[in-house]
């Protein structure tokens, strides 16, 4: 494969690494070997050409003087940040001893590996590191803090992360952001509505906060946190009431839609309107809009599903498109995540079989506090990649105190001294995306897309790949998988002989062609992979599992006796705490800030502009307040993931009612000004 590291000056294609459904084509400008500018390729297929301000600037990432130069050890107290540079044998050899150690008193299951995905690159992101714990026989990591809840109870519905395309949603009459704050987090998707507006498509926001994108909409429908699962079952009592569902499809392509017919009489418009704060006209309105305009298309964002019910939310709205016979038109459908098309053959690339038949525990990773406070046998060693987990993890007070303890031996491997590396032991320095070789897949667009090196490494930095093979060979790890090069993984991963999207892409057309699509042949109705075959309305799968097998309201858990709703989610110039170190992102998202309704404001005296302190039983932050009608009453917001703003010290770690997901906005809180010294 050719890397474009040696040629000094030029214009190098590439993707965009970052956790991002959009997953953009990349051109990165280079002279005298360092990147001067990205821009986005106009020859990628959905993204052409448009990227984010986030990527515009992320040079300035890479080359931020603050980025870790070389390994270093910890001098100071756990959290001070205080740190001394050492070699990469002295890294390597203290690490593998410590391990080596534990496994001989405390087994191979006190060493836990805690990653998500800063770079969604499949060798580094999910790789050659799998292999590496799966083989050191170490506790496994669920990893259900982004989708879990969604993608289990969409997957009851549809059988799999199945969707739309993106690029027919141009020919979409009706397009509902549900749940999705898609300016900040899915642009390309908006653009792709823009112009099916063009063409006289409608476009709908339904939110608990109105946003950028609510600010887009036609209509924007503001909705309490954690009831879209009863508006979901009230418009599916007005499509069933009035004839407004499509027979011939719900016959061939469903089962259980006369249970559900039956089911859905008591989700009536007054009912549903008193759990949703929306009024009845606009339940009956948006049903008639839902049941008469087609192509509809509905875009199902994270908001409704990281709450306490939200597994069972996705479920329910995943069966709209099928009342309506959306899949069968040009445009219409739904998309949570489209991650199933672009499947590569993961047992290939992650070694499953190197842990030979051993049960290991696994540790759910939003409850990440629990697991290093409270776990028998403790967790002695935890490794930490991709991921800032003392930041984007919930209740983070309590994951702060685990990885503040003594006897807890911690690697974080990162480009940046984040909040959770300062706990570190060791600290390893990463390389940046544009230094790896690697390949993507969207979770959004149907585009699989190859990352050749562009720059050298920065300093003494590795990437994850590299750094896992050293480990491997200091432990003493003899299977030849630990020596496969990067190319070799890649090929094996995309020979992939059951996912029918797939067939024809291969590593060497990859290389060439840079993004190749997966292959959606015939309709994907005709192999939907549920029990049935069919799209589930109703699931005996969710009977065995425990649920209700056809689509439910259930309220919220009360998380205690405080007036706010909290919804604390991402903004739009960070990617979760990724660029919250970075001062060109700080600057333009200026300070953090709490979104208060008028009322509630008035009722507490705050006025807008004032620092508050918000708080609740498991901690408290300060911050500024914006007063307005961007919020119900009842309800505050805050978006993004600030290193000194550490938000997550109010979320709930309870799981969600599917997958083990989490729960980041079914918390409460309470909301007082701070009153200054003399004033
Ligand atoms: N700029 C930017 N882009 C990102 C990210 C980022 O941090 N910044 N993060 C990336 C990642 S990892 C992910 S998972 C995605 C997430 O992106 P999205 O899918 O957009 O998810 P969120 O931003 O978490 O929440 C979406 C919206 O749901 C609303 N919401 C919260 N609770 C509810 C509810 O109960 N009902 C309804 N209807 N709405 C609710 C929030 O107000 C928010 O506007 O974005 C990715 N892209
Ligand atoms: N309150 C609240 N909390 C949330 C959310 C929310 O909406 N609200 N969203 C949740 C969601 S959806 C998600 S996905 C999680 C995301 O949580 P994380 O996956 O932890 O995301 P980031 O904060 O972006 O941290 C990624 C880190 O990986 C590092 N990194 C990047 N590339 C590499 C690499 O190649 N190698 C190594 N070793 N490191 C690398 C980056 O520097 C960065 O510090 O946060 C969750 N937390
Ligand atoms: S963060 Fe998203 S929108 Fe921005 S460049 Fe990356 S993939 Fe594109
Ligand atoms: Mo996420």
């Amino acid at each position: 494969m050719n890397s474009f590291v040696k040629q000094q000056n030029g214009v190098f294609p590439s993707v965009c690494s970052l956790d991002c459904p959009d997953q953009c084509g990349l051109l990165v400008h280079k002279e005298d070997g360092k990147i001067i500018k990205i821009q986005g390729d106009p020859n990628h297929p959905v993204t052409k050409g448009n990227i984010c301000n986030k990527v515009r600037h992320m040079a300035e990432r890479i080359y931020d003087e603050k980025r870790i130069k070389y390994p270093m050890k910890r001098i100071g107290l756990k959290g001070e940040g205080k740190f001394e540079r050492i070699s990469w044998e002295e890294a390597i050899k203290t690490i593998t001893s410590k391990w080596k150690e534990m496994i001989r008193t405390d087994g191979p299951e006190s060493i836990l590996p805690y990653s998500f995905y800063g770079n969604m690159g499949k060798l580094n992101a999910e790789g050659l590191d799998r292999r590496f714990f799966y083989q050191l026989g170490a506790s496994q990591l669920d990893r259900t803090i982004c989708t879990a809840a969604g993608s289990k109870g969409y997957k009851y519905t549809m059988g799999g992360s199945l969707g739309t395309d993106p690029e027919d949603t141009i020919h979409s009459k009706l397009i509902i952001f549900w749940g999705i704050n898609a300016v900040s987090t899915n642009m390309h998707q908006v653009a792709l509505a823009q112009k099916a507006r063009k063409n006289g498509a409608k476009i709908i926001v339904i939110d608990v906060h109105k946003n950028q994108t609510g600010r887009l909409a036609d209509w924007f429908i503001p909705i309490l946190p954690g009831t879209d699962g009863a508006l979901a079952l009230g418009i599916m009592h007005i499509l069933f009431a009035e004839n407004l569902v499509d027979p011939s499809f719900l016959k061939k392509y469903t089962v259980g839609h006369e249970e559900l017919r039956q089911h859905v009489v008591q989700y009536d418009p007054v009912s549903v309107s008193g759990i949703t704060g929306i009024p009845v006209a606009d339940i009956v309105n948006l049903a008639r809009m839902y049941g008469t305009i087609a192509p509809s298309f509905i875009r199902i964002g994270n908001g409704p599903q990281h709450h306490d019910n939200g597994g069972m939310c996705i479920r329910t709205i995943s069966c709209l498109p099928a009342l309506t016979g959306q899949w069968l038109v040009k445009g219409g459908g739904a998309i949570k995540s489209n991650t199933a098309f672009l499947a590569h053959h993961t047992d290939i690339l992650q070694r499953p079989d190197l842990l030979r038949d051993k049960q290991t525990r696994v540790i759910n990773m939003n409850l990440l506090g629990q697991a290093l406070l409270e776990l028998t046998p403790p967790v002695k060693s935890m490794f930490v990649y991709e991921s800032n987990p003392a930041i984007v993890a919930p209740n983070s007070k309590k994951v702060r105190e685990g990885l503040a303890r003594e006897d807890l031996f911690l690697v974080v491997h990162e480009l940046f001294l984040t909040e959770t590396a300062k706990f570190a032991d060791i600290v390893l320095p990463a390389t940046s995306a544009f230094e790896n070789t690697d390949f993507y897949t969207s979770y959004w667009h149907h585009y699989i897309q190859i990352q050749q090196p562009v720059i050298d490494h920065y300093g003494e930095s590795k990437s994850n790949v590299e750094v896992f093979r050293l480990l491997a060979k200091e432990m003493g790890f003899d299977n030849p998988s630990f020596e496969e090069t990067e190319e070799k993984m890649m090929a094996d991963a995309l020979h992939h002989s059951t996912n029918p999207y797939l067939e024809g892409i291969r590593f060497v057309s990859l290389v060439k062609q840079q993004y190749m699509k997966s292959n959606r042949k015939g309709l994907f109705l005709d192999q939907l992979p549920t029990p049935s075959g069919k799209i589930e309305l109703l699931s005996m799968k969710m009977e065995e599992d425990g649920y209700p097998a056809l689509p439910t309201y259930i309220p919220i858990v009360n998380d205690g006796d405080f007036p706010f709703l909290f919804v604390a989610g991402p903004n739009h110039n960070f990617l979760n705490s990724t660029f919250s170190n970075n001062e060109k992102h700080i600057t333009l998202e200026k300070e953090p800030r709490l979104h208060m309704n008028r009322m509630d404001a008035l009722k507490a005296g705050i006025e807008d502009g004032e620092r508050v302190r918000i708080w609740n039983h498991r901690g408290a932050c300060e911050l500024k307040v914006s007063v307005g009608e961007n919020v119900l009453p009842g309800v505050v917001v805050t978006q993004g993931l600030w290193a000194d703003t550490p938000i997550n010290i109010l979320t709930p770690d309870r799981v969600a009612d599917m997958g083990g997901g989490a729960t980041f906005f079914s918390g409460r809180v309470d909301v007082e000004k701070i009153i200054m010294d003399g004033a």
